[in-house]
């Protein structure tokens, strides 16, 4: 059985992904915030941030499912500290212990600037939302070197809305049920001819903005298709925005933050300064 290491496996996709793979790879996690293993699974916290960490969790493992990071439109530092240097970590450290298949959740928002009227397939030039579509992009370029230059099998998922249903009339278009997402992650980690590949992370849904021609093309099959839920998503959907609903990426492409489904543990998002001595001692101690 091949061991499969999932990154950012706290989060709402590493959940949905590690229960669909259950029995099916030995898994191994990591995430930044703590996470209780099922039967058969290991955990290790990690930042990934730390090369040391992305070196640690990535020595003896098959192939690696790369979720972790920063996953919404928002500041820059975390951005960068989670997506550009944690990226940049897991390529170079899969690269240092000899992982040869690396699947990549980029994410929709790497195009999101793409109109709603127009189809994309995945030959299309990057047109990023925002600094989080841009953290992606430069996600698929670190495969692209990584593919061409030490010859690693790299798989990259344009993922749109992971959830067990569409939530709104934009996810419509870009949902990805969590059994089809196992479906197409299990390609990714099986397909013998995987170099470079470029897929989107859909459903079979009628509404949407994606020829995935090139998922299908090695063997994707989507059952579930948003359409089922379409009647009450429509029926109750808000108002809209003018910019928003004229792209894919919708909110992100005239927001400047989205609320984070995963926020950072307290103890590391705001560590306390050390404190001073106090003034008493710092007179002795200088006396000496
Ligand atoms: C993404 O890339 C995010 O990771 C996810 O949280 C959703 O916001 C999704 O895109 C989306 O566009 O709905």
């Amino acid at each position: 059985m091949k061991t499969i290491l999932i990154t950012g496996a706290a989060g709402d996709v590493g959940t949905h992904l590690r229960r669909e793979l259950a029995g099916k790879y030995t898994l191994r996690l990591s995430d930044l915030r703590p996470l209780t293993p099922a039967k058969g699974e290991k955990f290790a916290r990690a930042d990934i941030s730390r090369m040391a960490d992305a070196l640690r969790i990535t020595r003896g493992v098959d192939a690696i499912v790369h979720l972790g990071g920063y996953s919404v439109e928002g500041p820059w530092e975390g951005i960068l500290s989670a997506n550009i240097i944690g990226c940049y970590n897991m390529f170079e450290a899969a690269r240092k212990n000899k992982v040869k298949r690396i699947l990549f959740a980029t994410s929709n928002h790497a195009v999101g600037f793409y109109p709603r009227k127009q189809t994309i397939d995945h030959r299309v030039y990057i047109k990023p939302d925002g600094r989080y579509g841009v953290s992606k992009v430069f996600g698929e370029a670190m495969g692209s070197l990584y593919s061409d230059k030490y010859g690693m099998q790299v798989f990259l998922m344009r993922i749109g809305n992971v959830n067990p249903a569409p939530i709104d009339k934009r996810r419509l278009s870009i949902w990805l049920s969590p059994r089809d997402l196992a479906q197409l992650v299990t390609i990714g980690i099986e397909h013998p001819d995987i170099r470079f590949e470029i897929v989107y992370g859909v459903s079979r849904n009628k509404r949407s903005w994606y020829d995935n021609s090139n998922a299908h093309r090695l063997g994707y099959k989507p059952q579930d298709d948003s359409e089922h839920y379409a009647s009450e998503i429509l029926a109750k959907e808000g108002p809209g925005n003018a910019i928003g609903d004229r792209y894919q990426g919708g909110a992100f492409t005239h927001v400047e933050a989205v609320p984070n489904p995963a926020p950072l543990p307290k103890a590391r998002a705001a560590k306390k300064p050390a404190k001073k001595p106090a003034k008493k001692v710092v007179k002795k101690a200088q006396k000496k």
